[in-house]
């Protein structure tokens, strides 16, 4: 290559270069020699390298292409089969839903065919409520605002209030009514404060694996939905779900109601002034054949002598107030607001306490005596689906005599660990509960004493001057007793045995008219009502209709009177409202009618009558 001439081999090179993309430097041409050969041999194989280099990235290039084609191709194929599994769920759940049905909780109402409304009368029958028409009824659906208008304009600070952990529990409810309570959480709570819903599935029946994912995807990771394989019962399932919970505060729910608008931070304040309040919200009803949402009174819980859940009226300092925040007694039990940290304090509920019932007296007895408070909160409003008056629900499948007695034990339990020396005032009214066993008490008792808790003449003194002049802890004499005998008919005897659900039934007046088997023992009390054993007469539907239920003291469709001269029982407190008791001695039953002193149906003789105090019955009593 030496021989050749120089400048040959510069353009030779020069050209080759060239074509390579390269530049050979300046001057190299004309004073090429051996360095520059090497120089030039060496850049050839940098040369080499990079083309070997640029290929590599273009086979890498086109590799990395493909790999994302098929990304993109699994991807879509996965978004669009999860599409399918989300419309499927929803058509599970969702599909029969009708557009503006029930909204703004007006009354649902269609014109139902016959086939309709015997699925209705069926879903009725099985669950206490229309779950046919819940789920024709949009689980979004729009609520009426109904609270009291100072309400609307109360602010509050949302960055000072304490989250909450919302702890609900079920046993078998239907879907769409568990989908309606979560989407009016969901909907109606400010999310800074809502942290988590818990949401506790007692060992329902049957497991729905499919409401499990539908929850998922519709409330993504808001709701944890925690299983417990065999039923506990409502007050440990809900000791279960508080100690899963992780906010500052509690919110207890039942599985079947409707949150409205601003509910929450009303509940709150209280708590952020005081730690150791309970809150709890007015309650309204959500009409279980309609859905209707109507408007619930402010109250105070209280409990009767045989711890029966009862309402008082607002004192009147506290009704001039409204809708400030007032003391509440006894809770209605389903739905309160408390610190975690103070419901741990308490030992959350009394762990001897079975299944359903009297937790509501022990969690708010504890809470007064020892050192706590429960306050209702007018502006705060949730809608509780309340069952068919008529419907049994049954929640274990043991007999129901076992389950009745279930519940006994747990009165007997709260009667012995809070109420001291006027346990005895309830086992006089109930003396059953006094041969179950209450099981140990030990360390009910303990806590009592470990929190200092105050004695329940306390609780009576400072929360109820008026409960004791309703239901006093000695019974005045009363107006008549005995047995309640038909004149027309004077074989029969009302008799408080269930006919059909919640009806009296007449029938043979047999034995000691003053002193008869208690079937048939009514007395006309000093309270105005016409009781047998734990029950009193009371009319329904216009007051056509005559039922037994527990006694509730504020007279209206309980209050009856016995007018000596026309042997007449009649129902109604003002004069113009008046229907008289009458004999259907065909079907053995008995209703009203209007008021007729010839018609010997509507007569009537008590084993006994205290004519004295008779004479005395409407003394201070308004009539019209
Ligand atoms: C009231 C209370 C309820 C509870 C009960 C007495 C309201 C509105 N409701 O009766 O919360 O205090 O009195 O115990 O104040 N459940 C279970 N497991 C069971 C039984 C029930 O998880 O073994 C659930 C049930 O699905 C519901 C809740 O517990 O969500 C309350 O039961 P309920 O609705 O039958 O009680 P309710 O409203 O008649
Ligand atoms: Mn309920």
């Amino acid at each position: 290559m030496l021989n050749w001439p120089a400048s040959v081999l510069a353009k030779t090179l020069r050209g080759l270069s060239r074509k390579l993309l390269f530049t050979v430097p300046n001057g190299c041409a004309c004073f090429c020699d051996t360095m520059c050969l090497d120089i030039l041999r060496q850049r050839k194989k940098v040369l080499l390298l990079l083309l070997l280099m640029a290929s590599g990235s273009i086979f890498y290039y086109l590799y990395t292409l493909k790999l994302e084609r098929e990304r993109d191709a699994n991807v879509s194929s996965t978004t669009s089969r999860l599409e399918r599994e989300i419309s499927d769920l929803q058509a599970v759940f969702e599909s029969e839903v009708v557009p503006q049905l029930g909204a703004l909780g007006r009354p649902a109402r269609g014109n139902w065919t016959t086939e309709e409304l015997e699925a209705i009368a069926k879903s009725q029958r099985e669950t206490g409520y229309n779950a046919w028409l819940s789920k024709r009824i949009s689980p979004e659906r729009t609520l009426y605002d109904m609270r009291h208008r100072s309400c609307k304009k109360l602010k509050y600070p949302l960055e000072k209030l304490p989250s909450v952990s919302v702890v609900i529990t079920y046993h078998n409810e239907e879907a769409s009514v568990l989908l309606r309570t979560l989407s009016s959480l969901r909907s109606r709570t400010p999310v800074l404060l809502l942290r988590e819903i818990i949401l506790v599935d007692d060992g329902s029946s049957s497991v729905d694996e499919k409401l499990n994912d539908f929850l998922q995807i519709k409330f993504l990771n808001m709701v944890k939905h925690h299983r417990i394989s065999t039923q506990v019962g409502l007050i440990q399932a809900r000791v279960t779900g508080a100690n899963l919970a992780l906010a500052d505060v509690l919110v207890f729910l039942d599985s079947h109601v409707e949150v409205t608008h601003g509910w929450l931070e009303p509940l709150l304040a209280p708590i952020l002034t005081s730690n150791r309040t309970c809150t709890t919200p007015i309650i309204d009803t959500i009409d279980y054949e309609t859905f209707a949402y109507r408007r619930g009174k402010p109250s105070r819980g209280f409990f009767n002598w045989q711890l029966n859940y009862i309402q008082l009226p607002l004192l009147k300092e506290e009704a001039v107030a409204m809708p400030a925040p007032h003391k509440n007694p006894i809770m209605n039990g389903g739905l309160f607001a408390i610190g975690r940290q103070w419901f741990a304090e308490l030992g959350g509920y009394d762990k001897g306490l079975k299944i359903w019932g009297g937790e509501q007296l022990e969690l708010s007895l504890k809470l007064w005596l020892c050192g706590g408070q429960i306050l209702e909160v007018p502006c705060s409003r949730i809608g509780h689906l309340y069952r068919d008056g008529n419907f049994q629900i049954r929640y274990t499948d043991k007999d129901k005599n076992s389950e009745k007695k279930l519940i006994q034990r747990n009165y007997r339990r709260v009667a012995e660990v809070w109420l001291d020396e006027l346990k005895d005032k309830v086992f006089a009214n109930m003396p059953h509960l006094t041969v179950i066993p209450a099981g140990n008490l030990a360390e009910q008792r303990d806590l009592r004493k470990r929190l200092h808790c105050k004695p329940f003449k306390w609780f009576l003194d400072h929360l109820a001057a008026d409960f004791l002049n309703l239901y006093p802890i000695i019974d005045p004499a009363e107006y008549a007793t005995g047995v309640l005998q038909s004149v027309s008919s004077p074989k029969l005897c009302l008799d408080r045995t269930e006919s059909r659900p919640g009806r009296p039934k007449l029938s043979s007046c047999s034995g000691d008219r003053v002193f008869p088997r208690s079937e048939l023992h009514w007395t006309l009390t000093n309270h105005r009502e016409l009781q047998s054993g734990l029950l009193c007469l009371e009319v329904r539907n216009q007051g056509m209709e005559v039922y037994i239920y527990h006694c509730h003291r504020q007279k209206g469709n309980q209050f009856w009177s016995f007018d000596p001269k026309t042997r007449q029982v009649i129902s109604g407190q003002m004069q113009d409202s008046r229907l008289c008791l009458e004999v259907q001695p065909e079907i053995h039953a008995v209703t009203t009618g209007d008021c007729d002193p010839k018609n010997s149906k509507q007569q009537w003789k008590f084993g006994y009558q205290n004519n004295e105090r008779l004479h005395h019955f409407w003394d201070n009593v308004k009539t019209h």
